[in-house]
């Protein structure tokens, strides 16, 4: 299915004749029949740099008259890029995130409070779309005004909550600070995404919230979220709707991995007509595993997300992830989830990765904490970093999105 999927895809892109067309045809590929999956590694990459050149809707291969939505990344790693969607598309992802809330074990029954941003970014209309098309209830909350949100979650009771990590934290300390305890809450599960968290982070959403946690992927090029998510049953991976999004992992010189290799994820639309994608490269960094064992879910699936390409940070010479300092700060229970890591590279010669949290305790021993942390870090990456110990509050929050954690400090750019 999936091949037969891949080579309408193909025909789709020769016929549209815009950019992917042309680089099929330089490459020998007149028709769709002339490609097939195991040999899709030789066929040429798509960047967010075509979308970006051919703002803003170069990479679309629909008729106009047949577009009924746009949806934009949030511009996380640059520019602006813009998605057109079919009623085709938005079916497909419909269908995708309907399945991903299901494996999450929501149901018709269910009550879903989406606090993901409604809008351009794909976070909130895609859960929206999801749960309305399995029929559960979804209050469209969207981001910000928490207090109201508050208020609505204690009235109404949901039992599923979506929105960002961070957001899920914010929402649980605001709780907490009101003095409401988690078991007080009626929430059972959480689909959480749309920014890089760890198992540390989960823990702490878990107990702060009294729910399960599970992580959600996707982009807006391919489609939103609902490219994978992780079900009740896929062993702490996430499934990939891999019958529409066509998943391959390479190296840094375009090779492909094999699976339990992390490397950057590629994606193949293989079911889209709106803005369809033959080897998107997505920027972020994830293995591939095979099915879980024992599960009704045949689907391939990936690990969490480690990061993406551009967020990697190369310091005297030892590559880092935000994501592995999220994890070394975490495990300390005596951090609170809020961070800071600043790359400083004001000294050339000599640049600094510091790292600022916050205790969770306001009468903690922070040069304590400093010492613990700089030791444990030096640990698990190799590398000195300074840390610091603010007074609560101190670390910007996230209300609405992603939140920021990096921080990139450099003279004479
Ligand atoms: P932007 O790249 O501007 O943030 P999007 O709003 O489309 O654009 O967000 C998609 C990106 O968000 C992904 O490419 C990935 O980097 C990140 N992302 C989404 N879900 C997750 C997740 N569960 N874990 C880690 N990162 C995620
Ligand atoms: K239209």
């Amino acid at each position: 299915m999936q091949e037969q999927r891949l080579r309408r895809l193909v025909d789709r892109l020769l016929a549209a004749g815009g950019v992917q067309g042309g680089r099929l045809r330089d490459c020998g590929v007149e028709r769709g029949d002339d490609v097939s999956l195991d040999q899709l590694h030789r066929l040429p990459f798509l960047a967010k740099e075509d979308f970006w050149e051919s703002y803003p809707f170069g990479m679309r291969s629909a008729p106009a008259e047949d577009v009924v939505c746009v949806h934009g990344s949030s511009g996380t790693a640059g520019r602006q890029t813009l998605v057109a969607y079919t009623a085709h598309d938005v079916d497909v992802w419909a269908h995708v995130m309907a399945r991903a809330l299901g494996g999450a074990g929501v149901t018709r029954r269910s009550f879903v409070h989406c606090s993901y941003g409604y809008g351009m970014f794909t976070g909130g209309l895609g859960v929206h779309h999801g749960a309305t098309r399995l029929g559960a209830t979804v209050l469209p909350a969207s981001s910000g005004a928490t207090d109201r949100q508050l208020r609505l979650m204690l009235d109404l009771r949901p039992d599923v909550l979506c929105c960002t990590p961070s957001y899920a934290i914010y929402l649980g300390e605001a709780f907490a600070a009101t003095g409401i305890t988690a078991e007080q809450l009626s929430l059972r599960v959480g689909v959480f995404g749309a920014e890089p968290w760890t198992e540390e982070m989960r823990q702490g959403v878990e107990r702060l919230l009294g729910l399960r946690a599970m992580n959600i992927y996707g982009l807006t090029e391919v489609i939103g979220p609902g490219v994978a998510c992780e079900s009740l049953d896929s062993g702490g991976l996430l499934n990939i709707a891999e019958d529409h999004f066509y998943p391959e992992v390479v190296g840094p010189d375009g090779q492909p991995l094999a699976d339990g290799q992390p490397g950057e994820l590629v994606f193949t639309t293989l079911t889209k007509t709106g803005t369809p994608l033959l080897r998107y490269r997505t920027g972020d960094v994830a293995a591939l595993h095979g099915p879980a064992a024992g599960s009704a879910r045949t689907l391939r699936r990936m690990s969490r997300v480690l990061g993406r390409t551009d967020d990697m940070l190369i310091i005297r010479g030892v590559n880092v992830f935000p994501s592995e300092v999220e994890a070394v700060l975490l495990a300390d229970p005596r951090v609170a989830p809020h961070y800071l890591i600043v790359e400083d590279r004001r000294d050339r010669s000599r640049p600094e990765l510091r790292i600022a949290v916050e205790p969770r305790d306001p009468q903690g021993d922070a040069e304590a904490i400093e010492r613990d942390l700089t030791a444990a870090l030096h640990a698990r990456l190799g590398l000195g970093c300074v840390v610091r110990v603010l007074p609560p509050d101190h670390i910007p929050r996230s209300e609405t999105g992603k939140a920021r954690r990096l921080v990139r400090w450099d003279y004479g750019v």
